[in-house]
């Protein structure tokens, strides 16, 4: 008989939430890997925007995303001064119980995890494991229980622990576990040797994700990458359009967002084969990248086949027009980079404004005249901007500039890193502060959004000295 394995995605603890396109793609990956091995899996999804609920009252978006259920529970004693109600998003816990409760037969419960400030739904999903399944191990996985395992042992208290990709060492431990011998098919050698991920098992999908490679071959002093993920390599394009074509006709889908961190690499035997195969097979697909994008990669070939893959959201990485901090990030896009990305895809077809590019906002030691400069920069090619609020990731170069700069300590509660409050840290006048760079953004992206650059003639030191006086007012 089949072992029986429970796999849960937990809610989200926090004070806002959308579904841009978020499934729990690693927890997919090792349900389809343990399915491959004979084992019997069963999924929670609290992140589910159907169960429990009308589905006429899910609320939609563009593309597939959506709004989660939110449920305005007790804020912890820690968030306590901030001004925000904090909220449960995904099922209610009424309707998880009763999940729960009707998986009693399973032999051990797979919990994932994603953002190191979500953990308080990762808390509570285990102590309801451990009220309705008593006895059932625990093993928790996934981003946060990667990037502050010590952390997550004392909070969570799983049975076990795996940091890093889990598929392997998951096994390992389950056969151990449960005393299961026989042989089973070989191990995977390449990306490729990995089934696809189990969609199978979300409850009406809205949405595809599609993943062409693991890890980056990048350092960026901001990012975790490293520190989760398997060395940089990636699939054959082949396996990805078998892949693109199956979860097609299984789902009858049109949305698949990438989650590569790095989609761009080696772009002429990757990216480039894999946009060309799509247009070949004329799939009615629309293609969406929430991660940033090289834009230093985009060439007009590049950008051509972009257009006629149907690339519909397209978000390139920015992050600062300062050459100097770029150097110091060990960032891969250059100024020049983005405006010739910027001249290739609008030539191939794409308006500006369809175009947005991450500008990052908070690091350690940035100004704001470097913040609002590097909006000005974007704003002057007609591209939306995307403020992406800086929040220290344990382990980074980042995190342990913002704890020498006494801006944090090292054992910050990860609660407090949480990128939609970490500006609190330094007090109410940076959040204040903050908020007005986000208001002034939205304004230029509004009018951009109608072909209006209103700073397009004037230089960027002029319009930041400018735009400084005003928020400074
Ligand atoms: C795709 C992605 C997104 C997507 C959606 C992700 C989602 N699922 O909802 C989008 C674009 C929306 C997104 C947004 C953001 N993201 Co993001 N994102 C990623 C990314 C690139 C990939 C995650 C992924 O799915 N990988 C693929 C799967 C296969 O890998 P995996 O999840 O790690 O799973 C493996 C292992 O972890 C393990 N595992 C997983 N679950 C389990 C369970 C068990 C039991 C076991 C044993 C093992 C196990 O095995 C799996 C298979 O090998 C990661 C970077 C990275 N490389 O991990 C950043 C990352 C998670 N994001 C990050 C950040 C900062 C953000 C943003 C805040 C960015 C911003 N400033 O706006 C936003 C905020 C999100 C929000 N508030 O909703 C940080 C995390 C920071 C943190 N403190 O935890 C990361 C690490 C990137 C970074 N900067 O370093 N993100
Ligand atoms: S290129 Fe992107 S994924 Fe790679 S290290 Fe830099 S931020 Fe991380």
């Amino acid at each position: 008989m089949k072992n029986k394995i429970l796999l849960i995605n937990p809610w989200i603890y926090d004070f806002s939430a959308f579904d841009l396109w978020s499934k729990p793609l690693g927890l997919l990956y090792i349900a389809s890997f343990l399915r491959e091995h004979n084992f019997d899996v069963f999924f929670i999804d609290c992140l589910d925007k159907y169960s429990g609920h009308d589905s006429l009252k899910v609320k939609f978006k563009k593309y597939g995303t959506g709004h989660f259920h939110r449920e305005i529970i007790e804020k912890p004693k820690i968030l306590g001064h901030i001004p925000k109600s904090f909220a449960r998003y995904g099922m209610t816990e009424d309707v998880f119980i009763a999940q729960l409760k009707s998986h009693k037969n399973v032999q051990a419960i797979l919990v994932t995890s994603l953002m190191t400030y979500w953990y308080l739904g990762v808390k509570r999903v285990v102590e309801l494991c451990r009220q309705y399944l008593p006895g059932v191990p625990v093993i928790l996985g996934g981003i946060y229980a990667s990037l502050l395992p010590d952390h997550a042992r004392k909070e969570i208290k799983p049975d076990y622990l795996i940091e890093g990709p889990g598929e392997i060492k998951v096994l390992n431990l389950l056969k151990h576990l449960l005393n299961k011998y026989e042989n089973s098919i070989d191990l995977p050698k390449q990306l490729d040797d990995y089934p696809c991920p189990a969609f199978d098992l979300i409850n009406h999908p809205d949405y595809l994700i599609i993943l062409t490679a693991r890890g980056c071959p990048y350092n960026c002093t901001f990012c975790a990458q490293k520190l989760i993920s398997m060395p940089f390599s990636q699939r054959n394009p082949d396996t990805i359009i078998e892949e693109f074509e199956l979860h097609y006709q299984s789902f009858k889908l049109r949305d698949f967002a990438f989650y590569d961190d790095a989609l761009f690499i080696n772009k002429s035997r990757h990216i480039n084969v894999i946009l060309e195969k799509l247009i070949e097979k004329q799939l009615p697909l629309r293609l969406h990248s929430p991660n940033g994008l090289f834009a230093n990669a985009i060439d007009a070939e590049l950008a051509r086949l972009m257009f006629r893959a149907n690339f519909t959201t397209l978000r390139l990485s920015f992050e600062t027009f300062n050459n100097e901090r770029r150097k110091d990030m060990f960032s891969k896009v250059s100024n020049e980079g983005m405006i010739n990305a910027v001249y290739c895809l609008t030539s191939a077809g794409f308006n500006a404004s369809d175009l947005e590019a991450y500008v990052l906002m908070g690091l350690p030691n940035q100004s704001i005249e470097e913040v609002i400069g590097s909006i000005v920069f974007v704003n002057n090619l007609g591209v939306m901007v995307r403020l992406a609020s800086f929040s220290p990731i344990p382990g980074t170069v980042e995190f342990d500039r913002a704890v020498e700069s006494g801006i944090i300590c090292k054992d910050i509660d990860p609660l407090l890193t949480n990128n939609s409050i970490f500006p609190l840290t330094e007090g109410d006048k940076k959040f204040v502060l903050f908020q007005k760079i986000k208001s002034f953004c939205t304004a230029l992206n509004k009018m951009a959004e109608e072909n209006k650059l209103i700073y397009k003639d004037t230089s960027i030191e002029t319009t930041v000295t400018n735009v400084m006086r005003k928020i400074n007012e």
